[in-house]
């Protein structure tokens, strides 16, 4: 009888086995719908704000992806930031929007005066209404609200060395970032005076060249010049810069490669 019983489990089990690719759990099927979302919860960005699939909170993503698996599946899109602010508690509301204080610019205060931008900044990093409304915090309005000026992209116009308050951004793009990450209002508003001198203070090479690629001061790049950066090439991922090669570095990142070479026009 038990040998009878064995024969038939033997034979039945190969059936039992084949629908089903996956050697983790013969026979069981998986739910894809229920287990791939969960993947996406606990990394990423803020519930808060849109972005891809997912978000940081874990506990809120769940929430959000039962009520909408398209939020784990696809995009995070305002329906699910819409769904985070109704399910997740505090998580994307904070309490003392709206405060005192320019959402667009920096100041020494938690928050900022127009609610929805103080709201969504708050939702993406915490200390902007915990602590200072920092220059990071303003960087962040100008991504997520309406009413800041775009932020200009580096490299803008204009030389990072010296004011040019028509224009933001200045044209050497290592050095624009450099300043404009420690004061977001030269790429918002203008570049001042106070711009060209943490430029001057700040980026390396960019200022100490008074022509790109002049290593001689003849005010004309030739071959001569030419001579010199083949001396002063860093390569790919080389540097830091040796000595006398500033006028080698056009994007001001302390090395002289294929970038810099693009610019060098003798
Ligand atoms: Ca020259
Ligand atoms: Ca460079
Ligand atoms: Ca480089």
């Amino acid at each position: 009888m038990y040998a009878a019983r064995l024969a038939l489990v033997v034979l039945f089990m190969p059936c039992a086995f084949a629908d089903d690719g996956d050697p983790r759990s013969p026979g069981k099927p998986v739910d894809r719908s229920q287990a791939e979302p969960r993947g996406t919860c606990g990394g990423g960005d803020s519930c808060c704000i849109e972005h891809g699939p997912g978000c940081s909170d874990f506990t809120c993503c769940t929430a959000v992806c039962d009520i909408d698996p398209s939020c784990c599946q696809d995009v995070w899109d305002e329906v699910c930031v819409s769904l985070a602010q109704d399910h997740c508690g505090d998580l994307c509301v904070s309490g003392i929007c709206p405060a005192s204080g320019d959402c667009c610019s920096n100041h020494s205060s938690p928050g900022c005066e127009e609610a929805t931008c103080c709201g969504l900044v708050c939702g993406a990093m915490d200390s902007c209404c915990t602590a200072v409304w920092s220059l990071a915090c303003a960087a962040l309005a100008g991504k997520l609200c309406d009413q800041c000026d775009p932020v200009v992209k580096c490299p803008g116009d204009g030389s990072c060395c010296s004011a040019h308050p028509a224009t933001t951004g200045c044209d050497r793009a290592a050095c624009c970032e450099l300043v404009c990450d420690l004061d977001i209002f030269c790429c918002r508003g203008e570049w001042d005076t106070v711009c060209a001198n943490k430029a001057r203070l700040n980026c390396p090479n960019v200022c100490e060249c008074v022509l790109f690629g002049d290593f001689d001061a003849t005010a004309a790049v030739d071959l001569l010049d030419f001579a010199s950066f083949q001396l002063c090439f860093s390569g790919a991922g080389g540097g830091p810069l040796a000595a006398g090669c500033a006028c080698a570095d056009y994007d001001g990142d302390d090395d002289a490669d294929l970038a810099d070479f693009a610019r060098f026009g003798p």
